[in-house]
């Protein structure tokens, strides 16, 4: 209690909460903006729509500007998925099986390559995005993650792409917190980048508790939760 007490009488004063709050992150040229998976399938009126996921588009077009690199994403998949509870007989959707590369959860028939569905928000706004990556072809391997296939071998390029271009640090947004979110923040956190989830601007499934397993995933990886009003 002592030593307590004499380490708080030496300790610098805190600063106010409010010069705390005033300092805001401004991304820098090496900063990539991530917009994972603001599709149609992912809204209301969609094949697998996830509750709230339009409130994400006005949010990631106020955000984009402050950024010199966009990226979006797509999940892109072939007809009759490995991932769509319909290719496998006596499942059905949220069902979870095994696969040869490990455990999968089985949805309904989502984001078919060409289809309306598969399309990108018709309202997001980002017209200086530089690069759109579709993962999620393979028909016998799903790709939550922007940079790595389910079967945690197959690179979809990502990683390259950024590295050759000088970034180092990336802030992920979209769709949906619990998968393509977390599963891209924390391949982005393996390969290296300074990775951040701007919480506001990303929507989740939850699934029998996944929203609170993937924010403990990322975090006990160094992902940052951060807020868009923290961003300058
Ligand atoms: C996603 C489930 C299936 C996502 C994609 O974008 O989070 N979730 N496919
Ligand atoms: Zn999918």
């Amino acid at each position: 209690a002592a030593a307590a007490l004499g380490a708080a009488a030496i300790a610098p004063p805190l600063p106010a909460a409010d010069a705390k709050a005033a300092k805001k992150i401004s991304p820098s040229a090496q900063a990539a903006l991530i917009v994972v998976d603001v599709q149609n399938c992912f809204v209301d009126g969609g094949t697998l729509p996830v509750k709230g996921g339009a409130d994400v588009v006005p949010v990631i077009n106020a955000l984009a500007p402050k950024f010199q690199n966009v990226v979006v994403t797509q999940d892109w998949h072939t007809p009759g998925h490995t991932s769509f509870a319909s290719a496998h007989s006596g499942t059905k959707p949220f069902d979870s099986v095994k696969l040869n590369y490990g455990n999968q959860v089985l949805w309904p028939d989502h984001c078919v390559q060409g289809t309306d569905d598969a399309a990108l928000h018709k309202d997001l706004k980002l017209p200086t995005a530089q690069l759109i990556i579709r993962k999620g072809y393979n028909k016998g391997v799903d790709s939550y993650s922007a940079f790595q296939e389910a079967d945690r071998k197959t690179v979809t390029g990502l990683a390259g792409y950024l590295k050759a271009r000088g970034i180092k640090t990336v802030y992920v947004t979209g769709l949906a917190t619990d998968f393509c979110v977390a599963w891209t923040a924390l391949d982005a956190r393996a390969a290296g980048f300074n990775v951040y989830v701007i919480e506001d601007a990303t929507r989740a499934i939850d699934l029998n508790g996944s929203l609170d397993k993937a924010w403990k995933q990322m975090q006990a990886k160094g992902v940052k939760r951060i807020q868009s009003a923290d961003l300058a």
